[in-house]
C-alpha cells in the first residue's frame, strides 16, 4: 500500500454519487484483498481512437472475500472479517467501494452494518432479498429462499433512517430470478424497494442467456415511469459474459459489477505455477508466468519507502580512519575477516540499522586492499610519517554535519551506538571500564581515561550522570584509570567545528612534543582530544558495559568468532 490513494471517507463516500451524474454506464470490479484492489485501481488501457479505460470503482465481494480465505460464501465469514478485508481494499484506491452486504442480517444488524460502512467511507451496499443465512446465488443447486418482500422493505427503511449523511446509498438485490419466483416478481419487489427508500435497484441472473435481463431492464424502465422516479440499475453478469458494456448501457443498466474474475484469475496462474514447481523440480520454469519480486515490491509501494529513508538519512557521517601499517597482521585491519566477514563490513552492517549511509574511510597502508563498494574514501599516503589525527583530517570536508568517529579494528554491538548517538554532547568517547575485569593479559598500552567524577561500582548507574574526561592517554597507569576509552566517538557539528579549529592551531603554531606524542605530525586521536580539553573545551563520556572488542591480533580474532 502506498500512501498516495489517501482520501477522506467523507470525500469517498460522496464520489459514486458524483460519477452517476457524470458518467454511464460504471463499471465496477472485484477486489478481495490489498493486491486485487491495487490491480482493479491501478489498470487503465489505452483504446484505438486514444481514450484511456478504467473501472470506475471496486466491487467488496462475498463470494471473493470468502474465497480469498478459504471459505465458501454462505454467510460464515464475519461482517468484522469483511470489514477487515474492506480496509486493505480501501487503502489501495480513492475509487468508490460498492460493498456485497449478502442480507444485511435483522433490521437492527444492518443498521450497525450501515453506520460502519458509512464511517468507512463505503459509497454503496447492496444487500439481498434472501433469507439469512444465505447460500451463493450462482449455485444451480443450492436451496435459495427468498425473504417476504415487505420485511425487506422494512430493513431497507430502517438502513436509510439509520445514515448520517447523504453519501451512503443503499441498494436492494432482487434475486427472484435466482430464486425461480420470475421476472412479475421481481418487478413487484422492485416496486416495494423502490418505495422503500432504495438508492438503486440491482437485478440477478445465473441464466447465460441475458433474456430475462433485458426484459427485467425494459419493465424496470417502464415502472420508472410510472412511478416518476428512477433509481440506478445494476448488474453482475458473471454468466452472460458474452454482452458488451454498450449493449447493457443501451437497455438502461447504470453500474455493471464484474464480481469475481480476479480471484478466478490468480487461482488459475496459482495453481499452474504450484504445479510447475512441483513437475520440474525447481522453480525456474516458473519464472516466466510469475511477476517479478521488483514489480510487486513496486506496486505494494516499497520504492517510496526507499526514496523516503534516502530523504531522510543521517546526515552525519561516520568516518572510520583505517590508514596505519600493523606489525600484527598483512592486511589492513579493517579487512580483517571475522567469521568471513571484514570487520569494516560487520560495523557498516550495525550502523546501518541507525540509518547511517554516508561512510568514509581513510586508507593508507595497503589501500588497495580496502575497496568495499558505497563507501567514500580518502587516502593517506603518508600513513608512515603522519599519524591518525592526520589521517582523520584528510576527510575534514565530512565533517561539517558532526560526524561518528570509529576506528578501523573494533566491533560493537546496536547498545553502544545506540547510547553514544543519543547523547545530548558536543563531543563525547564511548568509555567502559571492564579492562578491570579483563581475564587475559593486557600485554599492549590500553587507551585509558580520567574523569572529573569518579565511576561508581553501581552497574545501575550506568551512564546516567554527566561526566567529562580530565586525561586520556596511552601513559595512564592501569591502577589509576577511571575508564578505557573503546575508539569510538561522537562530534556534534559544534563539536567538529572545535576540532577543526584546534587542530588547525596545532598544525600552524606546535613545536616540540604533543602530549604523548614525540611532535604534532605523530599526534594520535586522544593527543588532539587531549589538546581540545586543556583548552577549556569539554569532553564528555557515555559509559557502556562491554559489547565491543578490539582486534589487536590473532588472539582476539578467535575470541570475536567466538562472541559472535
Ligand atoms: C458476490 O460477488 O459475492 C455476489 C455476486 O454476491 S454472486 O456471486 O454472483 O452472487
Ligand atoms: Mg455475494
Amino acid at each position: 500500500m502506498t500512501l498516495k490513494n489517501r482520501i477522506s471517507p467523507e470525500k469517498r463516500r460522496k464520489k459514486l454519487k458524483e460519477l452517476l451524474i457524470r458518467k454511464n454506464p460504471l463499471r465496477f470490479l472485484e477486489a478481495h484483498d490489498g493486491i486485487s484492489a491495487i490491480i482493479s485501481n491501478n489498470t487503465k488501457i489505452t483504446i484505438n481512437n486514444g481514450e484511456v479505460l478504467e473501472f470506475d470503482g471496486l466491487w467488496e465481494s462475498s463470494f471473493t472475500d470468502s474465497a480469498s480465505k478459504g471459505y465458501p460464501d454462505a454467510d460464515i465469514i464475519s461482517f468484522d472479517s469483511r470489514c477487515e478485508s474492506l480496509k486493505y481494499i480501501l487503502d489501495a484506491t480513492n475509487k468508490p467501494i460498492i460493498f456485497d452486504g449478502d442480507t444485511g442480517g435483522d433490521p437492527t444488524n444492518f443498521e450497525y452494518q450501515v453506520k460502519r460502512l458509512e464511517d468507512l467511507g463505503v459509497s454503496m451496499i447492496i444487500i439481498e432479498d434472501k433469507v439469512y443465512p444465505k447460500r451463493n446465488s450462482l449455485d444451480e443447486t443450492a436451496s435459495q429462499i427468498q425473504e417476504d418482500p415487505q420485511i425487506f422493505a422494512i430493513k431497507l427503511k430502517r438502513g436509510k433512517e439509520a445514515l448520517h449523511s447523504d453519501g451512503l446509498m443503499i441498494a436492494a438485490r432482487i434475486e427472484s430470478l435466482i430464486t425461480g419466483s420470475g421476472l412479475k416478481d421481481a418487478l413487484l419487489r422492485a416496486k416495494i424497494y423502490l418505495n422503500a427508500g432504495a438508492d438503486a435497484i440491482m437485478i440477478h441472473s445465473k441464466e447465460e442467456d441475458p433474456k430475462e435481463i433485458f426484459e427485467f431492464a425494459k419493465e424496470y424502465n417502464e415502472l420508472s415511469k410510472n412511478i416518476s422516479f428512477r433509481k440506478p440499475l445494476i448488474c453482475v453478469p458473471t454468466t452472460y459474459n458474452t454482452v458488451t458494456v454498450d449493449e447493457f448501457e443501451k437497455a438502461g443498466f447504470n453500474i455493471i459489477i464484474y464480481a469475481n474474475h480476479l480471484i478466478r484469475a490468480s487461482f488459475k496462474a496459482m495453481k499452474k505455477a504450484a504445479e510447475l514447481i512441483l513437475r520440474n523440480g525447481r522453480s525456474f520454469e516458473v519464472e516466466s508466468i510469475c511477476t517479478p519480486v521488483k514489480k510487486i515490491f513496486s506496486v505494494v509501494g516499497f520504492e517510496e519507502i526507499k526514496k523516503k529513508d534516502k530523504k531522510f538519512q543521517k546526515a552525519q557521517r561516520v568516518i572510520i580512519p583505517a590508514a596505519g601499517f600493523d606489525n600484527n597482521f598483512d592486511i589492513p585491519k579493517a579487512m580483517i575477516k571475522i567469521k568471513g566477514k571484514p570487520i569494516i563490513k560487520r560495523q557498516i552492517e550495525v550502523l546501518k540499522k541507525f540509518g547511517f549511509a554516508k561512510i568514509t574511510v581513510i586508507r593508507g597502508w595497503k589501500k588497495e586492499l580496502v575497496t568495499l563498494e558505497g563507501i567514500k574514501y580518502f587516502d593517506n599516503d603518508f600513513y608512515d610519517k603522519t599519524y591518525i589525527a592526520h589521517s582523520l583530517f584528510h576527510a575534514e570536508e565530512d565533517f561539517k554535519n558532526g560526524f561518528l568517529y570509529i576506528n578501523s579494528d573494533i566491533l560493537f554491538t546496536e547498545e553502544v551506538i545506540n547510547k553514544i548517538i543519543n547523547t545530548p554532547y558536543d563531543i563525547v568517547l564511548a568509555v567502559d571500564r571492564t579492562y578491570q575485569y579483563h581475564k587475559h593479559e593486557i600485554d599492549k598500552k590500553l587507551d585509558m581515561v580520567l574523569t572529573k567524577n569518579k565511576p561508581t561500582n553501581r552497574i545501575w548507574k550506568l551512564g546516567r550522570e554527566e561526566n567529562e574526561v580530565i586525561r586520556i592517554g596511552k601513559n595512564i597507569k592501569i591502577e589509576m584509570a577511571d575508564y578505557e576509552y573503546i575508539g569510538i566517538a561522537n562530534f556534534s557539528e559544534n563539536g567538529a567545528e572545535i576540532l577543526r579549529k584546534v587542530y588547525h592551531d596545532c598544525k600552524m603554531n606546535w613545536q616540540g612534543k604533543f602530549h604523548e606524542a614525540d611532535d604534532f605530525s605523530k599526534a594520535d586521536f586522544m593527543d588532539l582530544i587531549q589538546e581540545i580539553i586543556n583548552r577549556g573545551f569539554k569532553v564528555n563520556i557515555v559509559e557502556i558495559h562491554q559489547g565491543w572488542i578490539e582486534i589487536n591480533d590473532e588472539r582476539d580474532v578467535k575470541l570475536a568468532e567466538m562472541m559472535i
